[in-house]
């Protein structure tokens, strides 16, 4: 089924010119790009985004990481595409992820590894709807 999903090219990937690399992989993996667009991130935004951990100890260090430089956020559609981008991305920790993936390839730790991606269809739908109005994706 054809759905969307919702990734944040994170701060490390923008500082180490890997966006583009990171896009390519992308659309290789048959993801059409709705939309998006590069910002920086504020506190109170980087807060709301992951305020489902909020309780955990790496939540402000998570912070400070995520509004540390520009990322680009982007709304992305594929067959399957929540589930694909996940497998695309890799784990967590770019130590555990299988070789080929992006977090492989390009993160450097848990924290700084390259690419965020919705992690079910209702989480999807909400991302996107933080960061692009309906009417800006294509
Ligand atoms: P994923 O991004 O694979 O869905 P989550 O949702 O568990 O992983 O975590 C969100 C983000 O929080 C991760 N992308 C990572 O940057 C950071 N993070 C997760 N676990 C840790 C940890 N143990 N130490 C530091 N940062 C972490």
């Amino acid at each position: 089924m054809i759905e969307r999903t919702f990734t944040i090219i994170k701060p490390d990937s923008v500082e180490n010119r890997n966006t583009g690399s990171i896009i390519a992989h992308l659309e290789g993996e048959g993801f059409t790009i709705l939309g998006g667009r590069m910002t920086r991130l504020t506190k109170q935004q980087a807060e709301g985004f992951y305020a489902v951990h909020q309780e955990r100890p790496f939540y402000n260090d998570l912070v400070a990481y995520m509004t540390s430089g520009p990322v680009w956020v982007m709304t992305l559609e594929r067959d399957n595409a929540v589930k694909h981008l996940r497998h695309v991305m890799g784990a967590t920790n770019p130590k555990d992820a299988e070789e080929g993936t992006i977090r492989r390839q390009y993160g450097e730790s848990i924290e700084r590894n390259a690419i965020h991606g919705s992690d079910s269809p209702e989480n999807a739908a909400i991302e996107q709807a933080f960061f692009f109005p309906a009417a800006d994706l294509l």
